[in-house]
Parts: C-alpha cells; structure tokens; sequence
C-alpha cells in the first residue's frame, strides 16, 4: 500500500474526477482542477474532513499517481483502457442504463460482455475506496455508473458508513425488470447505508422492488448559484445577435433525452403558423458534444442539425438565421452572459433526473426578469412549478407555452414568477443538498 494507504475520514466517488487532464508539447501530462456544483458543494466538506475522491480522470489507458488539490482534496485516479471505456462506460452505462432509466426514449441494449465490464470496473472502483479510507470512514458514492460500488464495498469494509445518490431517473419496477441483472444491481445499491434520489416518485420506484436495509429518501439536486449572480452586459450579448425582439435560448447535452429536435419543431410551428415574427426574433441553441460515438447520439446529432438547416432554409433571410446552433463547449462565462441575456428559456426533456440549466437560467435572473419554459418530465418542475410547464411529448404544448411565455414577457405576473423561482433555488442550492444527505447519511 502507499502513502495514501486509509488516509481519508471522507471519500466521494464518482466515474469522473473533478479535473481536465492535459498534455504538454513534450508529452507529459498535467491535470487541472474543473469545478462543477459536485465539488462545489463538497469542497467545505473534503477540506475539513481530510477528504479523498475517487474517480476516472477522462484519458483512456493512462495511469496517473494520486494527487492533492490545492484545498488539500487528495485525488485517486483510476484506469480505464479502451476496452473498459468502449463495454464499461458507453456501453453498459450509457447504451443500457441510461436508456433504461429513462424510461426507454431510446431501446437500451442488454450484453452480457458489457455487464461483465461493468462489474470488473464497479470493482476497481470499490478495490481503490477501500484502501484510502481511514477505519470507520464516511463513503458518497454517486451515480448509475457505479450501482455495485456499495455493495462491494459493504463486503471489504465493514466498518464504513455508505451513501449512495442517483443523479438520473429511477424507473418503475415494470421497466427495471427488464434489465436481465436487475438482482445484482439491486443488491449492489441495497450495500449503502442511505440511498438518494432525485425525487420522492424515484424513492418509491426503488422501493416498489422489494425491502431493503437502506434508508431510502429524496433529495433534489441543485446548484452553486453565487457565479450566476454577478451581472453582465446584457445589451452587449443580445448585440451579437442582431439586437432581437425577443431571445430564446436552449442548453443542453446533446442528448436525446433533452427533446432539443421537439422544441425545433415546436419553434418552427410557431414561425409557420406565424404566431412568431422571424426577423425579430432568434433562438440561441447550445448543443455541447456528448457521447459522439454512440449511434443513439448520432442519429440525434442529424435529425437536429437537419430541423436547423431546415429551419433557417425555411424562414431565415440572407443576413439572419432565425436559429443560431452552436455544436460547441462554452465557458460558463458565456453561458451566464446567455442565461442573463435570454427573453425565454426553453428546456424541454422527455426524461431527466433533474435539470439544473433551467436552475441556473433561473439563478441568472435575480432582477426577476426572463420566463422558462419546462419540462413537466424534468425534476425540477416539482421545485420550479411558477414555470410555463409543458409536455415535450405534444409539439402543440411546447409551442403554446413558448408562445405564452413571450407574449407574457415583462408582465407582472411574469416578474412575480421568476421571483419565485430565483428565491426558490437561493434557498434550496447545493450546498443545502450536500449538508442534508450527509446529515442523514451520518
Ligand atoms: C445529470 C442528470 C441532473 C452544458 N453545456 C455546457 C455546460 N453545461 C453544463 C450546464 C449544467 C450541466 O452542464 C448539465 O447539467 P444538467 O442537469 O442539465 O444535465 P446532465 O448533464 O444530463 O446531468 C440531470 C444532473 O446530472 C445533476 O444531478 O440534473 O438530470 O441527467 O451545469 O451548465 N457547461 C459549460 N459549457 C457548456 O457548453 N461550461
């Protein structure tokens, strides 16, 4: 064993580690920290208890030595090789699970191979967290990714105290049975002491499937809002863009689960019908690349970008194209500047654990201007219920709530709506989610 052997009273893991790793012109590589909400909320927590992370940096087939964060966080890389990245994670995890937890907007595939990776890695994970954790260790496991980590873990530490939160959907026992190793991830997930989902209706799905000595709760994820606050030129933004009447903006992961090609279509009904006036108006779409080699995503990718082309061919005029689509990674600077600029958000998924764009649109809007539109489907409609809330299965229902969200624009009503909202998540953010499920936790 190393230096590091049980150093830690505190240990989160998770498929990613919170770090970029990069490489120099003389090949060697470095790895830099990317903070996101996770770590965010975390960071108070690792600090003051000596705290380790477990993770996968992002780089296939390298071994990188442990290393210690600037706030004293230690980082334990783990291994994947190509074969484990190919079976374990775009395989099991995102062609079966993730399919399969969202209610099957896609058909998942079921290989046994892919499970065998699945266990084989969910092991090494398990194998690394239980040599740096100190005696009697608290242990956060998050993620679909690793469902057999608890399990493993409860096997060859004992005397560990282990959570485990669910940041995706969790399915009704009608759809999770499909899953042909269904016991085994059960039994993987009832090793953790407490077990966190998104929502209330999660927490039943998981406990229609039979007892367990878990404690089984929801807690709703939310978000670090404090970068969202401090405000930007907002006329600036909206000059890139023509200066539009009104500015509509979508965000996601380009991923099948977050409707992006519904709310198009929704869009291009409303240009159609004429209720939308093309020239004064532009709809801003970020679509971040995700999971490119999978076929579910490619086949996503082309419909989208033909319902852009399409679109713009149909509507647009030389010098404006009424949709702006951005294939892209932002910096979150850029995001904030588009959140704050934006007339009306539109988040439209057919599925998703939670949904923390449309929180941070909101977050964004501290003067209580702006509309979001959402997902019934998203999570966050049960904590964001002052949105125009539609369903993304009725093209009709996106674009009336569209349509309702801008002709409501700058309306009283429409303040008191964001304000709502904006209040909502001030109060309710990360670090109030990472404090309650360790308070239970411990
Ligand atoms: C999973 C669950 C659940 C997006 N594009 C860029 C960028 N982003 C950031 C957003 C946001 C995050 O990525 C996406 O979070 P979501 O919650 O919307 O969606 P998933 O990635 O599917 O997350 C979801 C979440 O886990 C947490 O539990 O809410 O339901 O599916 O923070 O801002 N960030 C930057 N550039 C981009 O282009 N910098």
């Amino acid at each position: 064993m190393n230096a590091a052997a049980k150093a830690h009273d505190f240990v989160v893991v998770a498929n990613r580690l919170p770090v970029d790793v990069e490489r120099d012109a003389e090949g060697s590589i470095s790895a830099r920290p990317s903070p996101g909400g996770l770590v965010a909320a975390l960071q108070p927590v690792l600090a003051r208890r000596r705290g380790g992370w477990v993770g996968w940096p992002g780089t296939v087939g390298e071994t990188l030595p442990s290393f210690s964060t600037e706030d004293g966080t230690t980082l334990h890389p783990v291994v994947l090789d190509e074969a484990d990245f190919e079976e374990f994670y775009e395989g099991f995890s995102n062609a079966t699970l993730w399919p399969l937890y969202h209610d099957l907007i896609m058909r998942p595939i079921y290989n046994a191979q892919w499970w065998q990776a699945y266990e084989r890695v969910n092991r090494r994970f398990a194998q690394r967290v239980a040599e740096v954790t100190a005696e009697d260790g608290v242990v956060w496991v998050q993620d679909y990714q690793l469902q057999l980590v608890p399990g493993m873990l409860r096997e060859l530490r004992p005397d560990l105290t282990i959570g485990l939160f669910m940041h995706i959907p969790f399915p009704p026992p009608s759809l999770f049975r499909q899953l042909p190793w269904r016991e085994q991830i059960l039994s993987g997930m009832r090793g953790a002491d407490l077990l966190g989902f998104q929502l209330e209706s999660c927490a039943a799905n998981f406990r229609a499937l039979g007892a367990s000595k878990s404690k089984v709760r929801a807690f709703p994820i939310s978000i670090d809002v404090e970068p969202f606050l401090a405000p930007t030129d907002t006329a600036a933004t909206r000059e890139k863009f023509g200066n539009p009447r009104t500015l509509l903006l979508g965000v996601d992961r380009l991923d099948y689960t977050k409707g992006i090609l519904q709310r198009l279509e929704a869009f291009e009904s409303l240009l159609e019908r004429g209720l939308v006036d093309a020239e004064s108006t532009v709809f801003v779409q970020v679509a971040t690349p995700s999971r490119e080699r999978l076929e579910h995503y490619r086949q996503t990718r082309s419909a989208v970008e033909e319902a852009v082309g399409r679109i713009n061919g149909r509507f647009g005029s030389i010098g404006h194209s009424v949709v702006r689509y951005h294939h892209q990674s932002l910096r979150k600077s850029e995001l904030i500047k588009l959140y704050q600029a934006a007339d009306v958000m539109v988040v439209t998924p057919l599925k998703d654990g939670m949904n923390l764009v449309a929180k941070e649109y909101v977050a964004s809007h501290a003067d209580a201007s702006g509309a979001l539109v959402l997902s019934e489907f998203a999570g966050a409609a049960e904590q964001l219920n002052q949105a125009y809330l539609c369903n993304p299965h009725d093209v009709d229902s996106i674009a009336s709530k569209v349509l309702e969200a801008i002709q409501h624009a700058g309306s009283a009503e429409a303040r008191s709506r964001m304000h709502t909202m904006h209040q909502q998540v001030r109060t309710f953010d990360v670090q109030r989610w990472a404090e309650q499920f360790l308070k239970e936790l411990q």
